[in-house]
C-alpha cells in the first residue's frame, strides 16, 4: 500500500495532525463546526462531560458528551479555504493510519453539522430565524481542485450561470446536496429549508460596497430572484458549499444550519445575534442527541 509522504500528511512532533493539533483519539464521529473560535465553549458549556480541549491558530477543539453522545465541537475560522484544511485533517484522523501512513482498510464515516451565522437573501426569511441548507452553492471554487464531477448538480449550476450571466473569470459555481439523514434529523417547523450560497469573501464577493466598486452590483438581486425546480437561494455565508462538497467526496455526512443575523433583502440586522446563535446551538444539540 502507498505510504503518504511526510510532506503531504504533516504530523507534529507529538503525533498530532498539523493544523488542528489533534490525535485520532481526540475526535468524536459526531462533529460540530462553528466559524468563531469563541463559539466553541458556547457549544461545549452544554456538554455533560469534557474529555479534551486544544487550540492552534483559529482551530479550537473541545470533545465531550452531550446527553450521552460523544461530540467534538471545533472552530473552522472564516472561509472555504479553511474548510479544505479542517475536513481533510479530520478525515485523515479517522481514515489514515498515522503509524504506517497508509489509508485504513475500514472506512469511518463522520457526521458533520455546521452551526453558523448567515445573511438572508429573502424578505420572508427574517433575522433570528434558522436555515438548514438542502443544497450548498459555492462561488469559492475550492471543490474544483478535486476530481468532483460525480457529486455536482450541473443542471442547477448551468441554470444559475445563465440566469446571473456569471462572469467566466470567476470560479464556476458548484452545487452539492446535503446528507438527507442529517436533514431529516435536524428539520422541524422551526427551521427554513433553503439553499445556502457560499462566497469567497465578505465584502465584494457578497456584494457589499464600502470604497470599492464591485464587478456586478446586481448580482445579489439576480441570486435572490433565481429559482430552480421551485427552490430559491435563501442565504449567503462563507463555508457551507466547501463542507458539503468535501464531505460528499470523502463519504461523510454533512448538514449546515445557520442562524440568520442579517437580512440583506430588507436591510435588517438582529438586535441580539448572540441569543439567536444560542437558540440554534441548543436546538441542534438536542436534535442530534435524539
Ligand atoms: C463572516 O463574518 C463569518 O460569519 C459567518 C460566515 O460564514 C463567516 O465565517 O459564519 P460564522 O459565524 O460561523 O463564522
Amino acid at each position: 500500500m502507498n505510504k503518504i509522504a511526510a510532506s503531504e500528511l504533516i504530523l507534529n512532533p507529538d503525533g498530532s495532525i498539523y493544523h488542528l493539533n489533534l490525535k485520532p483519539e481526540h475526535l468524536a464521529t459526531n462533529i460540530i463546526f462553528v466559524g468563531d473560535q469563541d463559539r466553541v465553549p458556547k457549544v461545549a458549556k452544554h456538554f455533560d462531560t469534557i474529555e479534551f480541549e486544544t487550540q492552534k491558530r483559529e482551530f479550537r477543539t473541545i470533545t465531550g458528551t452531550y446527553k450521552g453522545t460523544r461530540f467534538t465541537v471545533m472552530s473552522t475560522g472564516i472561509g472555504p479555504d479553511n474548510i479544505d484544511i479542517v475536513i481533510n485533517e479530520i478525515d485523515a484522523l479517522v481514515n489514515i493510519n498515522f503509524e504506517t501512513r497508509t489509508i485504513k482498510k475500514e472506512f469511518t464515516q463522520l457526521n458533520i453539522v455546521r452551526i453558523g451565522t448567515s445573511g438572508s437573501l429573502q424578505d420572508y426569511i427574517p433575522v433570528d430565524s434558522f436555515v438548514l441548507a438542502k443544497y450548498g452553492i459555492g462561488f469559492d471554487g475550492v471543490l474544483h481542485s478535486y476530481d468532483c464531477n460525480h457529486v455536482l448538480n450541473p443542471d442547477f449550476e448551468d441554470a444559475f450561470i445563465k440566469h446571473t450571466n456569471w462572469n467566466s473569470r470567476k470560479a464556476r459555481p458548484y452545487v452539492v446536496k446535503n446528507s438527507s439523514d442529517l436533514e431529516n434529523k435536524l428539520s422541524s417547523d422551526e427551521v427554513f429549508i433553503g439553499v445556502t450560497a457560499t462566497a469567497v469573501g465578505f465584502y465584494g464577493p457578497q456584494g457589499r460596497v464600502l470604497r470599492l466598486a464591485i464587478e456586478d452590483p446586481n448580482l445579489n438581486h439576480k441570486i435572490d430572484n433565481f429559482e430552480f425546480n421551485n427552490v430559491k437561494i435563501t442565504n449567503l455565508e462563507m463555508e457551507t458549499s466547501a463542507i458539503y462538497g468535501l464531505s460528499k467526496l470523502l463519504g461523510h455526512n454533512a448538514c449546515s444550519m445557520n442562524a440568520i443575523i442579517a437580512n440583506r433583502a430588507n436591510g435588517n440586522f438582529s438586535k441580539d445575534p448572540k441569543k439567536a446563535v444560542e437558540k440554534l446551538i441548543i436546538y441542534t444539540l438536542n436534535k442530534l442527541a435524539l
